[in-house]
């Protein structure tokens, strides 16, 4: 019996449509990160922040899951140890896939938070500037949605399933940011197995003991039937 802990990154739905942040052309080449991803910008400018995430609210809900997130989902169903997604996705394709044990540490485009008192609701498809809490009703609700300079959600729980993985895979995911970049250093300080599957090593590969390189629709099967036959 062997804990499994998956990281994944926007590489994992890029097969879905959904663009990555990294990329030539993807969204940090089409925003300014301080713009749209954290709370300084969101203070200078909600309504360009919150139509940010309309747009990739909307997408995200026409993306389909593929055969990556459905591997994911076939391995937590079909292991007879523990599996644990630890995502830095904000769209909802592993959960739409059928994982269940999943962290969304840098929060959901379908969730809304209040600025005022924390609450957190279902988010509708269309937020505005100043909508209304559900709970205290203050006009503080934005996008649920770690930004620069905000903690990770759920970071004493991924650190324990770090602490006692087995393996550890990353997947689809740059290693430019952290706290997500140092759980591979954690992983095999616990003495995992680690194992980057990426088209190409990322800015941590070196730190990986394997390495699987392709389209995660490709790679992630093919690693998962490895695992479930060992
Ligand atoms: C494929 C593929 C295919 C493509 N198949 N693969 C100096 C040093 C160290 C740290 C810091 C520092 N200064 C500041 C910090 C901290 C900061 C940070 O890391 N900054 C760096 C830029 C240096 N981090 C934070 O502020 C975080 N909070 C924090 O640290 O709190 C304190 C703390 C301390 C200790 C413990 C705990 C907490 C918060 C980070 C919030 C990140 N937010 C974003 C945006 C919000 C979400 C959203 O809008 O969606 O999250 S940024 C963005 O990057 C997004 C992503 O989740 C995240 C990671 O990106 P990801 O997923 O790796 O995507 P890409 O595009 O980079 O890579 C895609 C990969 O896929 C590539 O490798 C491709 O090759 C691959 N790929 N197609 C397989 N088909």
């Amino acid at each position: 019996m062997s804990n499994i802990v998956i990281l994944t990154g926007a590489g994992i739905s890029a097969e879905s449509g959904l663009e990555t942040f990294r990329a030539e052309t993807g969204l940090w080449a089409q925003h300014r990160v301080e713009d749209v991803a954290t709370p300084e910008g969101f203070a200078q400018d909600p309504s360009l922040v919150v139509a940010f995430y309309n747009k990739r609210r909307e997408q995200a809900a026409k993306a389909k899951p593929n055969a990556a997130h459905e591997a994911l989902a076939h391995l937590e169903a079909a292991h007879t140890g523990t599996v644990l997604v630890v995502t830095q996705n904000v769209d909802d394709l592993h959960e739409r896939a059928g994982s269940r044990n999943l962290i969304h540490m840098h929060g959901a485009l379908n969730s809304a938070l209040c600025a005022a008192c924390d609450h957190r609701w279902d988010a509708p498809m269309v937020m505005a500037v100043g909508d209304a809490c559900l709970s205290c009703g203050a006009p503080s609700a934005r996008p649920d949605i770690v930004w620069f300079g905000e903690m990770p959600y759920q970071m004493d729980e991924i650190f324990e399933a770090l602490g006692q993985a087995d393996i550890f895979a990353a997947i689809g995911t740059s290693g430019n940011v952290y706290p997500a970049a140092g759980f591979v250093a954690e992983a095999r300080r616990a003495g995992a197995r680690t194992v980057e599957i990426n088209l190409e090593l990322s800015s941590v590969g070196s730190q990986f003991a394997d390495a699987l390189l392709g389209p995660a629709t490709r790679t992630v099967p093919d690693w998962v039937a490895g695992i479930l036959n060992d």
